[in-house]
């Protein structure tokens, strides 16, 4: 990348997505707002955006942070462009003027502090009609349960992105269980090294592969839940 100006209006909108990437990748955070906000006003849907901009970008940090090109600085650099993208995003995706669906109390698992994917998926499950209450990062089995006690949730969501610290979720499943309250619970996990096998191993009801699944998932899960109290 130069110091040169671009004049995002000039691009097509393949190239502003690839920009929007490359300067997400460079951790300029004032460029993707910027490209953001040209994609918006061209009246590009919030989520094409996200995923085909930010999301699309990350993609590219993730692979070359795996094979050492990038390191923690520069990736801490890009998770915080991609955050004021999302702020951008933020009140396009939460628009809605949907009652409240249910009630989801999400966090990350103990050890592990990535918070983007999880941020989003609170995000979209906001703008799906979900209440919210989103615990952030390095939640232990008692952060989780006192959560629970204190909200009421119909749905525990949690992430790990981290091989190390999947098997944390489940620790929080067991607790659920000595408490008691598992069955009135519906568990979705979620995080990249994840699948539905690991998903079912520690009896979760559903591996989430990303916020849109996520959303289709927990109303789901939520329409038979009714169904079934009827
Ligand atoms: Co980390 N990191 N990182 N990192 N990091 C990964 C995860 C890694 C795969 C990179 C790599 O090697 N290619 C690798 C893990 C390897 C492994 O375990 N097998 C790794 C590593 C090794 C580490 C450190 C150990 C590095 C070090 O210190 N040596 C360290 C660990 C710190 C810790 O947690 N204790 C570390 C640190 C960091 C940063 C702090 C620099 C930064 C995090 C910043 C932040 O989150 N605030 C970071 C980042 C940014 C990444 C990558 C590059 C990108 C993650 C991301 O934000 N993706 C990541 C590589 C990758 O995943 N490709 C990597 C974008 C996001 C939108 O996607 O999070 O997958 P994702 O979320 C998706 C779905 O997974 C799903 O929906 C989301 C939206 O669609 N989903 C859910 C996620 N959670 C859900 C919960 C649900 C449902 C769906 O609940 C219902």
């Amino acid at each position: 990348m130069t110091e040169e100006e671009f004049d995002l209006s000039a691009l097509s909108l393949e190239e502003l997505y690839e920009q929007i990437g490359d300067d997400l990748y460079d951790g300029y955070q004032e460029e993707v707002v910027e490209g953001v906000q040209e994609a918006l006003s061209r009246g590009r849907p919030p989520y094409e955006v996200l995923t085909r901009g930010l999301v699309a970008g990350m993609d590219i940090v993730g692979a070359d942070f795996r094979d050492g090109i990038l390191f923690v600085p520069e990736v801490l650099m890009a998770a915080n462009a991609m955050k004021a993208g999302m702020e951008v995003l933020r009140p396009l995706l939460v628009e809605t003027g949907a009652p409240t669906v249910g009630k989801m109390v999400i966090g990350t698992v103990k050890g592990d502090i990535h918070d983007i994917g999880k941020n989003l998926v609170a995000m979209m499950m906001e703008g799906a009609g979900f209440e919210i209450i989103n615990l952030g990062v390095n939640n232990d089995a008692d952060a989780f349960m006192a959560a629970i006690r204190e909200h009421q949730p119909d749905i525990i969501g949690m992430s790990a992105l981290l091989t190390t610290t999947m098997p944390y979720m489940k620790t929080v499943i067991e607790r659920l269980k000595e408490e008691g309250v598992r069955d009135d619970l519906i568990v979705l996990v979620g995080g990249a090294p994840l699948n539905d096998a690991f998903a079912e191993a520690i009896e979760a009801d559903a591996y989430c592969r990303d916020a849109a699944v996520a959303v289709e998932t927990a109303k789901k899960l939520m329409a038979i839940r009714r169904g079934e109290a009827r």
